[in-house]
């Protein structure tokens, strides 16, 4: 029986897939932990949930003795925009809360630890189309830095610490539940909110900008598929390309055409995030994942379109 501690349990991932876990392993079982932004009424009433502040030791090392846990998922974390103009709370979060994360971990012995990586791992001097799962890292933001820290750290924990530590480099992830907040990829829903609530959209990354993306169910499946899979089978540990789609804002803006014909979209440049989103690939190879642990997406670009407008539709008139 798992018991299963999920931390940024309120953002954009942990929303979802808390929801998912509890599904799967019994409600009682995961508990949902976030620090500053309340829960989601759903995640809220619908199982366990603590307050933790992942820089704080004592709050996860409270948390898993509490509640007899076994796993943690670390979704807590400063995305790229935001990290960039606030570094101190970047370092704080996404280095020093991701160590405490990991030694909270070892010194209570659990099982395994599941920690998303990013894209932003990947930096302007790696190539950007089909990236290889091995390449050169050296990304040139906060964010993709801690990124990287984290692989390196999953890394030395299974090797040295005995803690299995596991994660994949998730692209920018679409969703219709609860939106991002300061990401680069995050023009990629707020489109969908323009396009439904007012018909048109104002990007700020220039068209011809390719991204990896990924729709929401396929970011959570690929999060438990690589959690249970058999660790025997594993040669990579927090640092599994992941890949599903790639595309630019205008075909994305085509794509939605197709169900509000009068949909327009214009450009307004943002620098900082097109400086981010120029330093990360195009596309990924992510073969490795496919072959140590079965990895196989279900949503390209049209499917993920046609989901999103149903259901984002639907909680947008309900107001
Ligand atoms: C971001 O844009 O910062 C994130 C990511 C790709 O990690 N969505």
């Amino acid at each position: 029986m798992e018991r299963i501690l999920v931390t940024g349990a309120s953002g954009q991932i942990g929303s979802e897939l808390v929801p998912a876990l509890r599904e799967r392993y019994g409600a009682q079982n995961v508990i949902a932990a976030g620090r500053a932004t309340p829960l989601a009424p759903d995640v809220l009433e619908s199982g366990p949930s603590t307050r933790i502040d992942v820089r704080q030791y004592q709050d996860l090392d409270r948390a898993i003795k509490e509640y007899e846990i076994d796993t943690i998922y670390h979704l807590g974390s400063i995305l790229s925009a935001r990290a960039e103009g606030e570094r101190g709370l970047g370092h704080e979060v996404n280095i020093n809360g991701l160590f405490n994360v990991l030694e909270a971990a070892a010194q209570n012995s659990l099982e395994r630890v599941i920690i998303p990586s990013s894209i932003a791992a990947f930096g302007p001097g790696t190539p950007a189309d089909n990236t290889p799962n091995e390449t050169l890292q050296k990304p040139n933001t906060l964010y993709g830095i801690s990124k990287v820290f984290g692989e390196l750290m999953g890394g030395y924990y299974f090797d040295k610490v005995g803690l299995d530590v596991r994660g994949v480099r998730l692209p920018g992830i679409v969703s219709w539940k609860t939106e991002p907040t300061a990401g680069t990829t995050d023009y990629a829903v707020a489109i969908f909110y323009g396009a439904i609530r007012e018909r048109r959209y104002t990007c700020y990354l220039r068209p011809g900008t390719y991204l990896p993306m990924m729709y929401m169910p396929d970011a959570v499946l690929s999060l438990v598929q690589l959690a249970e899979a058999d660790v025997a089978g594993l040669q990579h540990h927090a640092d599994f390309n992941v890949n599903a789609m790639s595309f630019a804002p205008e075909e994305l803006e085509a794509a939605i055409r197709k169900h509000v014909p009068d949909f327009a979209m214009d450009y307004d440049i943002d620098p900082l995030r097109q400086s981010i989103a120029d330093s990360w690939p195009n596309s990924l190879d992510d073969s490795a994942a496919r072959r140590e642990w079965g990895w196989s997406p279900k949503f390209d670009l049209e499917a993920m379109v046609d989901d999103m407008m149903v259901n984002l539709g639907r909680k947008l008139a309900e107001g």
